[in-house]
C-alpha cells in the first residue's frame, strides 16, 4: 500500500484526513497510533519528533507528511479525488485556506484545550486557559453563525478542505461548550454529519467514545448514532 496513515480513531484532527480520503475514495493503509504506547510513541516521534497525528506516509514517493492541512493539499496534488479539496482558482483557495485555519486555530485548539485540561492532574489544571477557550469558542461559533446562515458549506456549494476542518472541530466542540441560541451552528454539522465520509468516521470512531474525556456530555445521537 502506497499510502499509510499513522493515526487513532477518537483523534480528532485524524478525522479531518480520514473524511478528505473517504470522500475522495483514496486507497490507504490506516495503522493506528497509540501514543500511551513506550515503543509506539518513541517510533512515532522518530518520524516526526512534535509528535502530533496523524502523519501520512506515501511510500511511493518516499515522503513523510505531517499537518492535516499539509496532508489534504498534498492528498489533492499527488492523489485528486473526483472533487478537488482546493479550488484551482487563487483568489477561491486563499478562502478556502483562511476557513480552514479559522477552524484549526479558532475553534479546534480551543475544544482541545478545554478537554485535554481535564486529563490533567486537579493540581495542574488551567481554569484560566480553560475560560479564555470558552470565550474564543463563544466568538468563533457567532462567526460561523453569521457565515453558515447563506451557505451550504464553508466556502459556498462546493465540499472543501475547510469542511473537513470544520467537521470534527464542531463535533467536538458543540460538546464541550454549548452552541447557545444559535441555529446556523447545529445546522451545518448536522449537514456534515450526513455524508456518507463523515458518518463512516464517526462509526469507527464509536468504539472508543467511552475514552473521551467528555463522554458523559455526549449527546445520545452523536454516541449512539
Ligand atoms: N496542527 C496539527 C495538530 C494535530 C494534533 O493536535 N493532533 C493531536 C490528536 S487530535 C495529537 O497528536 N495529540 C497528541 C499529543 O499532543 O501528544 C495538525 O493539523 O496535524
Amino acid at each position: 500500500m502506497t499510502l499509510i496513515l499513522h493515526s487513532h480513531p477518537l483523534a480528532s484532527f485524524c478525522w479531518k484526513v480520514l473524511v478528505a480520503l473517504y470522500e475522495a475514495g483514496t486507497p490507504f493503509e490506516a495503522r493506528l497510533l497509540d501514543l500511551g504506547d513506550d515503543a509506539a510513541r518513541a517510533a512515532h516521534l522518530d518520524r516526526w519528533p512534535v509528535g502530533k497525528m496523524p502523519l501520512l506516509i506515501d511510500e511511493a514517493r518516499g515522503e513523510v507528511v505531517p499537518e492535516t492541512t499539509i496532508i489534504l493539499e498534498y492528498l489533492d496534488r499527488h492523489y485528486p479525488g473526483p472533487e478537488p479539496l482546493l479550488p484551482a482558482a487563487p483568489e477561491a483557495a486563499l478562502e478556502v485556506r483562511l476557513w480552514d485555519r479559522f477552524f484549526d486555530l479558532y475553534v479546534h485548539q480551543p475544544m482541545q484545550k478545554i478537554v485535554t485540561d481535564r486529563l490533567r492532574p486537579e493540581k495542574d489544571r488551567d481554569p484560566f486557559g480553560v475560560a479564555e477557550a470558552r470565550a474564543q469558542l463563544q466568538v468563533a461559533y457567532g462567526m460561523v453563525e453569521t457565515r453558515m446562515a447563506s451557505r451550504a458549506w464553508a466556502c459556498g456549494a462546493a465540499f472543501t478542505l475547510a469542511d473537513c476542518a470544520a467537521m470534527p472541530a464542531l463535533f467536538y466542540a458543540g460538546i464541550v461548550e454549548p452552541w447557545g441560541r444559535r441555529d446556523a451552528v447545529p445546522a451545518y454539522l448536522d449537514r456534515l454529519l450526513e455524508r456518507p465520509a463523515v458518518a463512516r468516521v464517526i462509526a469507527e470512531a464509536r468504539p472508543f467514545f467511552g475514552y473521551f474525556p467528555y463522554a458523559e456530555a455526549m449527546p445520545a445521537r452523536l454516541r449512539d448514532g
